[in-house]
């Protein structure tokens, strides 16, 4: 018989302990990605399947990043035929609405993906945000510095931890917050046409998802771009509520990743 009674601190052991191992095997990484929006579970989800170790902080209490909300929280998302092949390995359903324009429920697509992403091998941390990188040789960026983010919101003084990965993936969203921090501590220095951030420009959602996957990659050396970071640092225009170009950028992103960055 197994044992009924239920003891709160065995709950409060059990729920340290496994975090905690969690959390320490989490400070030595292949990959340390900034963000669980669409782009960066995307690019987790294809990294720890193909064995590479793979950690995402994002910042809020839920995963899915903008995708929960579809477009003005009429909770669709629209993707093109690319976007939907990527759902469908995903095993999100979509209906076409008309020639190359596939919707899916965004609850279902961001619960999905986040579910598949974690049983793929990634780690999730939630409710820890990224507040600067680890440089090491020649400025390689080499780690995240992390802190909780109730710490940030609160405004308190506490000093972050670090952890060392061997590549790290922007996938902040608009604010393209890992490249800023970049920018502004090693001044001129990223890829981009300024060596700065250029700036996300207004609406345009064909150019905007096409040049988001010429936008996903190395913006400075251990440093990826992916999703709506990369257009941002890169000066491309946003989309609106498609979400196909997010998929697919993080799909580029670990492709880039495992051809080139990790050998
Ligand atoms: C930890 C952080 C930090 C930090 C931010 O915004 P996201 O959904 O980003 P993408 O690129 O996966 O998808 C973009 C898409 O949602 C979108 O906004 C589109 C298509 N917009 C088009 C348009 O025209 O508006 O997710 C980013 C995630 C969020 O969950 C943040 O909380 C998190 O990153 N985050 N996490 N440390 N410093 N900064």
């Amino acid at each position: 018989m197994r044992k009924t009674e239920i003891d709160e601190i065995k709950i409060s052991k059990a729920i340290i302990e496994r975090y905690v191992k969690d959390l320490l095997d989490a400070t030595e990484t292949d990959v340390a990605i900034a963000g669980a929006g669409p782009a960066g579970m995307t690019a987790a989800y294809h990294l720890a399947k193909e064995g590479v170790k793979t950690v995402i902080f994002e910042r809020k209490l839920s995963v899915g990043g903008g995708m929960w909300g579809g477009g003005m929280m009429f909770s669709r998302i629209v993707v093109q035929d690319g976007g939907r092949e990527i759902l469908n390995e995903f095993g999100v359903p979509s209906q076409e609405y008309e020639e190359g324009y596939w919707v899916a429920d965004a609850v279902e697509a961001a619960s999905t993906i986040a579910s598949r992403t974690i049983k793929a091998g990634a780690r999730i941390f939630n409710l820890i945000s990224v507040e600067d990188v680890m440089i090491r040789e020649g400025d390689r960026i080499s780690g995240l510095v992390l802190n909780w983010s109730a710490v940030e919101l609160a405004n308190l003084h506490v000093d972050p931890l670090t952890i060392r990965s061997k590549v790290v993936v922007d996938a902040t969203g608009h604010d393209c917050e890992i490249c800023r921090i970049v920018s502004k501590k090693i001044r001129l220095k990223l890829k981009t046409e300024t060596g700065e951030v250029i700036g996300e420009k207004p609406m345009w959602s064909e150019i905007g998802e096409k040049e988001i996957l010429a936008n996903t990659k190395e913006v400075y050396p251990g440093l990826i771009a992916v999703g709506m970071a990369a257009n941002a640092v890169f000066g491309s225009p946003r989309m609106g509520a498609i979400f196909g170009g997010m998929l697919l950028s993080g799909k580029k992103a670990a492709e880039i990743i495992l051809e080139g960055v990790l050998k």
